[in-house]
Order: C-alpha cells, then structure tokens, then sequence
C-alpha cells in the first residue's frame, strides 16, 4: 500500500466510525481538526467546572446551617471532580493539564458565561441547581453519545452527578418558597437574574454559530443549540408553575402548533459581551483563580519531588 492509500484506508475507517454513531478512541486516526475541536470544547467545558465552584463556593462559610454546608461542600467538590475527569479526557487527545490550565488563565480558552454573574443571595444555590445545572444536564445528556470515546464516557457520569445537583437546587428552593414572603422574594428575585444567562449556555443562535455545523457532522455535537435551549425551556416552565416562581420573559406561553412553548429572544450582545470578558465578574474569577493555582504551586511541587524520589513506578 502507498503512504496515500493507507492515509485513505485510516480516513475511511474515520469516516465509517461516525456515519454508524461509534465510537473515535485515543489510538484511532482523526482528522486534526476534529482533535482540535474537541480539545477546544473539552477544555472549556474542563475550565467551566473549575471556574464554576466560584458562585456557588462563595455561600459555603456563609450556610444557614451545618446540613445546607455539608451539601454545598460536597457539590462544589463534585464540580472539582468533573473537571478533572474532562481533563483526563482531553488529555488522551494530547494536549497536558498544565498547558491547558496556562490557556485558562491567560484568557485563551472560554468558559461558560453564566459563571461570570454574580451570586448575590443564598437563593442563588438553589437557581444555579435548578437553572444552571438543569441546563448542563439538557446540553449534557446528548453528549454521551458524542463520537469521541473518553469524553462520552466522562459525560456519562457527570450526568449523573449533575441530576443529583439539579435535584438539590430544587428541594433548597421548594424549602425557601414554603417560608416567609421573604424568603419567596428571595427565590423570585434570583431566579428573575439567572433566566436568561441560564439560557445563553447554549451558545448563539443555529445561525449564528460557527463551530456546530461540523461539530455534529462530526457527532461531536448531536443536538443543536436551539433544540436544546427549547428542550430547556419546555422542561422548566412545568417546574416553575410547581416551584410558584414566575419566569420573567412576557414572551413565554405554550404554542399548540408547535407543540413547545414560544419565548423571547436572550440578548445575544450580551452573550458576546460576556464571552469577551466584559460580564459583570469575568475579572474577579479569572484573578481568583491565578491565586488559587499560585497559592497551590508548593503543593504541586512536593507531588513532583514526592513522584521523582520514589521512582517512576510511582509517578
Ligand atoms: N459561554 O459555534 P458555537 C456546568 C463560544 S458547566 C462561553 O455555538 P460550540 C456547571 C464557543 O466556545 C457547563 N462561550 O460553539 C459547572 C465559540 O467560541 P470559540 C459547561 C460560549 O462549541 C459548575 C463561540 O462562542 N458546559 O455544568 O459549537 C457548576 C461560538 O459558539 C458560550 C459545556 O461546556 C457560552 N455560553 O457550542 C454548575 C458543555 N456559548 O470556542 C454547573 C460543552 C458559545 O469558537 N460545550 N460560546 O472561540 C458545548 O456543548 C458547546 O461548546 C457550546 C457551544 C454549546 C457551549
């Protein structure tokens, strides 16, 4: 066989793999570019678990009581987790952790903008469950059948962990709703801030988004953006008539056309804006996170000396 012939032979295999929705695995030929594409959205999707234990972590020392500590502890933790599994899976397409978490904190690579509002009130927990992780877990549940094997495979149990997650969020707000007006206010007042920021986790319109069209040709993606920020708003509004919380787009009410319901337009130069790096805390997390890792570097260092010391067995 010719070089070219056995460059076509590993493309018809490439080729034949996603046309029958199978699995690409680490050792498999792949087109650069949809290893790059998949390191760039496993990563951002790495970095937003990270920089994501930032809203939520800023309520842990402040907790009405040990129960509501013990839980958000254990989900911040969890979020910890789901990055470093995505790590690892970006790092059978080979790229390291350490250049990874530079691109991060240099502003290379993107993290998903919701994690760049502020959480102003304890209610602000049970939204980011509800909302927040209600949208990953729509956006997520589609990417365990993504064609490249070790991110599918992570995505399996994030999924899983996420549905938890979303459940807590739920069962704080259902608490807080069934209290003092106040507490009612509370939930409404945040719920009304993290709407539409919930919304624009999908990305940009179909039309305006460049990356998807390859993306799930490739069954990278299996689901486009709107399809599932449709999904997500036809899953909510159920659980927002049961919560009691009003959902703050005058736009929104069901289409017996359609069979989903209709809702307004997020403002999308918002998004952009936020994406850039203009949102309200994209400086504070970026900075809190450069601490973070230099506050970090002695540990680093003493698993690299500990790892070197016993030899590469243990490394
Ligand atoms: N925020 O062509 P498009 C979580 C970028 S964390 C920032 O549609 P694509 C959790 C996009 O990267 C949930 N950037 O792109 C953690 C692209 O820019 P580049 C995180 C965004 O990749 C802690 C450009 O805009 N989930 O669950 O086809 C606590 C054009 O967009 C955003 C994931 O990351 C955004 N919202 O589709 C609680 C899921 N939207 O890279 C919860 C995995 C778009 O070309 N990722 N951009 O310069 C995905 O599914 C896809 O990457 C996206 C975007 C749907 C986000």
């Amino acid at each position: 066989m010719t070089t070219t012939s056995a460059q076509d032979g590993l493309r018809d295999h490439f080729d034949a793999v996603i046309a029958r929705h199978d699995r690409i695995e680490p050792r498999d030929w792949m087109p650069e570019a949809y290893r790059s594409t998949l390191v760039r959205q496993i990563a951002q999707h790495a970095h937003s678990e990270i920089i994501g234990m930032q809203p939520e972590g800023n309520w842990i020392g402040r907790a009405p009581s040990l129960r509501r500590k013990a839980i958000l502890l254990a989900k911040v933790q969890d979020e910890a987790g789901h990055g470093l599994y995505l790590y690892s899976a970006a790092e059978t397409l080979g790229v390291s952790r350490d250049e990874l978490v530079r691109h991060l904190l240099t502003g290379r690579q993107k993290y998903s903008s919701v994690f760049n509002y502020p959480t102003l009130s304890y209610a602000d927990v049970g939204t980011i469950g509800w909302l927040v992780d209600g949208a990953a877990i729509c956006n997520q549940v589609p990417l365990c059948r993504t064609s490249y094997g070790p991110y599918g495979r992570a995505m399996i149990r994030i999924c899983k962990e996420e549905s938890f997650h979303q459940r807590q969020g739920y069962e704080l707000l259902t608490t807080m709703m069934a209290g003092t007006p106040e507490q009612r206010e509370m939930v409404q007042e945040s719920v009304n801030r993290f709407w539409w920021p919930s919304l624009m986790m999908f990305g940009p319109p179909d039309v305006s988004s460049p990356n998807s069209e390859r993306s799930m040709a490739w069954g990278i993606k299996r689901t486009s953006n709107d399809e599932l920020r449709q999904r997500f708003v036809d899953m909510t509004v159920p659980q927002a008539a049961v919560l009691g919380v009003t959902l703050p787009d005058p736009e929104l009410r069901w289409n017996e056309g359609r069979g989903h319901h209709d809702f307004g337009e997020p403002d999308w130069d918002e998004l952009s804006a936020v994406i850039r790096g203009e949102g309200p805390c994209n400086a504070q997390r970026l900075a809190h996170r450069r601490r973070a890792h230099q506050e970090g570097a002695w540990v680093r260092e003493a698993a690299s000396a500990f790892a070197a010391h016993e030899g590469p067995e243990h490394d």
